[in-house]
């Protein structure tokens, strides 16, 4: 964390009270002039602090911004969000994470505010515009590669969680489609790095639509999404719902290198809205119809055929179909 987002959650933890620069100073082992500056550049990103020679520095209002400062302030984690490296823009947090994956600790955070190159997974394009979130959290959990898909479905039961916590009917479609009143509003994109029976590093890619206008998307991607915004019936505070994204997320996580995988797996089932639809699954161009029975222990999805035959799908895309 720079000594400029120090100063920042020590601001927001003030909000609306004075701070005297010298109590900044020392308390950040820094000189007060280097507080000043530092106090000049917030001021210079759209924050609006009050500087009053005798009293010091107040925060009276934030830019919407998802600045370190502001998630760290009030985040109730242990190891989550700890450290976090923040963009306004870039190509896509995932590809930071994996440049730094080995050399961060578990639990640290690529956030942006756009992204130019956001990716889905099999190759398709994540739009990631301006109001969203877009973030990539590394973890470090010690097991073997075949298990990493539990880490996708326990991302979306905390993600999905988050938002029912909103009041919002989140339902998860299978394999990691956030999904409210049938229409896409977040999907997680989970890549690996690791030696063959044990995964150095993982990192789990969350894409949100939480203040994005998602009716200027391109045809073919308008009609299937939705967003926070436009769910709830105003903008939400992105820096509130990545704490308890976050929050939500530990709990999961530790819960699940303490008792195992079948409780999340529990909760994944109460959330799905796969489990019991008809579907269409293209995978390695294959087409398989049918309908989602279940969803095993290694988060690969059950389909029954037409003809009565149990398919496992470990990866694919999946169509919610209407029944014939
Ligand atoms: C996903 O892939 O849903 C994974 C998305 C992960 C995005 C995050 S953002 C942070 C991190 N950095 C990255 O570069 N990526 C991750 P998939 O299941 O393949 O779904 C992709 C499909 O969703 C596209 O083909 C579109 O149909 C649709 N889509 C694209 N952008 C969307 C958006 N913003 N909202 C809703 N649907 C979208």
């Amino acid at each position: 964390m720079t000594t400029k987002d120090k100063v920042l959650e020590k601001l927001v933890k003030n909000k609306g009270k004075h701070v005297s620069g010298e109590q900044l100073a020392s308390e950040l082992s820094v000189s007060r002039t280097a507080i000043w500056k530092h106090i000049k550049v917030l001021k210079d990103e759209g924050y609006m602090i009050d500087s009053s020679t005798h009293i010091g520095y107040s925060l009276n209002d934030t830019p919407d911004a998802l600045t370190p400062g502001e998630i760290k302030a009030g985040l109730k984690t242990k190891v989550f969000g700890k450290d976090i490296k923040y963009f306004k823009e870039t190509e896509s947090t995932n590809i930071i994470a994996r440049e730094i994956a080995t050399s961060v600790n578990e639990g640290t955070i690529v956030i942006a505010e756009l992204q130019t190159a956001g990716r889905g997974r099999l190759g398709h394009k994540w739009i990631s515009p301006e109001g969203g979130i877009w973030l990539s959290i590394i973890l470090k959990p010690g097991i073997e590669p075949v298990y990493a898909p539990r880490i996708t479905l326990l991302a979306g039961v905390s993600v999905a969680k988050t938002m029912q916590d909103l009041g919002l009917p989140a339902k998860i479609k299978w394999p990691n489609d956030i999904i409210i009143n049938g229409k896409k509003v977040s999907g997680i994109l989970t890549e690996i790095g690791a030696e063959v029976d044990v995964i150095d590093y993982l990192i789990v890619g969350i894409g949100i639509d939480a203040n994005v206008d998602t009716g200027a998307f391109p045809g073919e991607f308008r009609d299937y999404s939705t967003s926070l915004e436009k769910e709830v019936g105003h903008k939400i505070n992105r820096v509130e719902f990545v704490q308890k994204l976050l929050e939500e997320f530990e709990s999961l996580y530790m819960k699940f290198k303490e008792d195992g995988f079948s409780h999340i797996l529990e909760e994944w089932r109460n959330m799905s809205a796969t489990i019991g639809q008809w579907v269409k699954i293209t995978a390695q161009a294959r087409t398989i119809y049918g309908e989602a029975i279940g969803v095993d222990n290694e988060g690969a999805l059950i389909v029954e055929t037409a003809e009565g035959h149990l398919e496992k799908i470990v990866a694919g895309n999946c169509e919610h179909m209407r029944r014939t």
